[in-house]
């Protein structure tokens, strides 16, 4: 039987990989730090199963920066696998605190190489590594073999992340490999990311819990892919005979203001954008109430919430807050997946438009049951 171990296990990603590796048969094993209220909202329904809890899943307190208690874990839990899913992950963020970023991102990676190497012990390592590291592209589209240029200090941690499995790969002859992966969302996906905050936002502002959405850069480009298809991938990577780098993406791109678009277009909302830069708006054009109706099931809503009776055509909905633009910016990002396609067998099935939609649309069933 395979035993995995997953830093990072109530993010994003951490849960849904867990989901697929109790699916494939592993015992699971899942670093969570310490916080004064409860982190493990994603992994819940996995923690509250009596089948399921410390019989496949175990959780260990532990924290990337502090080295005293990785070797006994590894030799503790002497996992076949392990994914190094954990990080301070917010790039505006990192401006913010970018020597704890540094610490966590980046030397945080090398502390777990460093135990399997003092330990001894035969295991395959993934590494998270980012499409932030190509930062202000050097080619497009980007593949495994493009220079990167990291555009803030998360990028600089995660470059550091990244040559230290290259490192210890080619030193120490370790299994370890770094998946790139293109930016990847889901329900799951914390609210300050840009999707969930769109999706989030614009279910509120049609049940009347929020006036408007303020965003930064709207032109900013991305490869959107659905995140536990990603998950999928870094298993993959790791089932490999020898140990090698890998591109994750759709290999399509989008702006923010596409993104926003489309999500109010599922909610029969067509808006028409004025202005330029910090003085963009997006503005109601359209209204299709019937497919807005359509949309909602008021089945799930508890909290008897009504459709906003001040949208209408000419209110502005989405507004520009400069606050929200980064020191750096990462202008364009489009992964090219041929290696992963070609070696792994590994393609993106959830494209943009499908992402959006069931994003929005788990969005809006979450703010009718819960009220907010
Ligand atoms: P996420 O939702 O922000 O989850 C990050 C996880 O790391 C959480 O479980 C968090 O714990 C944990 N963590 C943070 N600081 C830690 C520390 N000092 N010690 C131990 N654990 C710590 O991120 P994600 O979207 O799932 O991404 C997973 C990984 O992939 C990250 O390394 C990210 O940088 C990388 N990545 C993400 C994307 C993407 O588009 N999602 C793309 C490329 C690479 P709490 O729950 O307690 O906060
Ligand atoms: O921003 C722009 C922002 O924060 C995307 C992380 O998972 O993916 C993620 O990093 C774009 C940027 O993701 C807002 O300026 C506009 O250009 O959703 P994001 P990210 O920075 O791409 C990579 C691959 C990772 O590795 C990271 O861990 O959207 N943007 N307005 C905004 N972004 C945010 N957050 N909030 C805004 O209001």
């Amino acid at each position: 039987m395979k035993t995995a171990l997953i830093t990072g296990i109530t993010g994003q990603d951490g849960s849904y990989l867990t989901e697929i590796l109790l699916n494939k048969g592993y015992t699971v094993h899942g670093l969570i730090r310490r916080s004064s209220s409860f982190n493990t909202g994603r992994i819940d329904h996995l923690y509250n199963n009596p089948e399921i809890l410390n019989k496949k899943l175990f959780l260990h307190y532990g924290d990337l920066t502090d080295t005293s208690n990785l070797n006994r874990l590894l030799e503790k839990t002497h996992p076949s696998e392990i994914y190094n899913l954990a990080a301070q992950s917010h790039v505006k963020v990192s401006f913010e605190i970018p020597e704890y970023t540094a610490e966590v991102d980046g030397v945080g990676t090398l502390r777990f190489l460093d135990a399997i190497r003092e330990t001894e012990i035969k295991t395959k390592f993934y590494q998270a590594s980012t499409s932030e590291l190509y930062g202000k592209v050097q080619q497009i589209p980007q593949d495994e073999k493009t220079p990167f240029y990291p555009r803030s200090p998360y990028g600089v941690a995660k470059i550091y992340g990244y040559w230290i499995v290259v490192n210890y790969r080619e030193a120490y002859n370790l299994f370890a490999c770094n998946g790139i992966l293109f930016n990847h969302e889901s329900p799951r996906r914390g609210e300050t990311f840009v999707t969930r905050k769109i999706t989030r936002a614009a279910a509120r502002i049609l049940l009347g819990l929020q006036n408007n959405l303020s965003l930064g850069n709207l032109n900013a480009k991305r490869d959107w892919g659905y995140a536990p298809e990603y998950c999928e991938g870094m298993w993959r990577i790791l089932q490999q005979d020898e140990p090698e780098d890998f591109v994750l993406a759709t290999g399509e791109t989008h702006t923010v203001r596409e993104f926003v678009k489309e999500t109010f277009s599922w909610l029969g909302i067509e808006l028409e954008w004025d202005g330029k830069g910090k003085d963009e708006k997006g503005i109601v054009e359209k209204i299709d109430r019937e497919l807005l109706e359509k949309r909602i099931d008021w089945s799930e809503n508890i909290f008897n919430l009504k459709l906003n009776g001040k949208i209408k055509k000419g209110t502005t909905v989405v507004e520009v807050a400069p606050h929200y633009y980064r020191p750096t910016e990462v202008d364009l990002l489009i992964g090219n997946p041929k290696k992963a396609k070609d070696e792994l067998g590994w393609e993106p099935k959830v494209r943009f438009k499908e992402l959006v939609d069931l994003m929005i649309e788990a969005d809006f069933k979450k703010v009718l049951q819960r009220g907010y």
